[in-house]
């Protein structure tokens, strides 16, 4: 139900939003999120349709990133930080079938996921450009101690490559998550590949 490879877009990449989605379907992701501070509700729900009516028939999961609304009026799938607002009450307002995400940044955290919660985004793993207010970095140990703590998935995010992938899955995450090694990549669409064969590289 959880995949590997799961690219959060970025509105300040060189390349439109929209196209850093698809590149990233075409590539082998298995989702995408939009993840944008400043747009509004209308703009992200726009992109958010357009991205389900294109690319979810071919099985792709659509997230949006803390906008409870904007999910339960398009259908995508939703994804929390833990200042967000509460889980239980967005898992009411989103439709049954779509999935609820929820970022993790310590094991106390781990604790507090309620049922309803699908997969938690755990990290930062390493130092991350994307997100100036990010905590200190976790590492792989760090991740060890929220997987095993968790009673959900856990995709691991934050300053991740295709070479974390081998320790990434040592760690028992259930996937990675990415910005920039797909958004500021020159090739989207190739490095979205490459992070799907270096999951499955074994
Ligand atoms: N949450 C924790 S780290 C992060 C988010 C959204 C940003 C990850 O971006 P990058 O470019 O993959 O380091
Ligand atoms: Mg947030």
């Amino acid at each position: 139900m959880i995949g590997a490879v799961y690219v959060v877009t970025d509105p300040g990449a060189p390349i439109p939003v929209l196209d850093q989605a698809r590149a990233a379907a075409r590539g082998g992701a298995w989702a995408v999120q939009l993840r944008d501070k400043t747009a509004s509700d209308a703009e992200i729900a726009r992109l958010a349709e357009t991205l389900l009516a294109e690319l979810a028939p071919g099985g792709l999961r659509v997230f949006v990133n803390d906008r409870v609304e904007v999910a339960r009026a398009t259908g995508a799938d939703l994804h929390l930080g833990q200042g967000d607002g509460d889980p239980r009450a967005a898992r009411e307002r989103i439709a049954p079938g779509a999935l609820l995400g929820l970022s993790v940044e310590t094991v106390a955290q781990c604790a507090a996921i309620p049922e309803g919660v699908s997969y938690i985004g755990a990290g930062p793993v390493r130092a991350t450009a994307t997100k100036p207010d990010a905590a200190a970095p976790i590492g792989t140990d760090g991740l060890a101690r929220i997987v095993a703590a968790a009673p959900v998935p856990a995709i691991a995010i934050g300053g991740l490559t295709a070479g974390d992938a081998p320790a990434l899955r040592r760690a028992g995450a259930a996937g990675m998550a990415v910005v920039s090694a797909v958004t500021r990549a020159p090739d989207p669409e190739a490095a979205t590949r490459a992070l799907v064969t270096a999951w499955r590289q074994r």
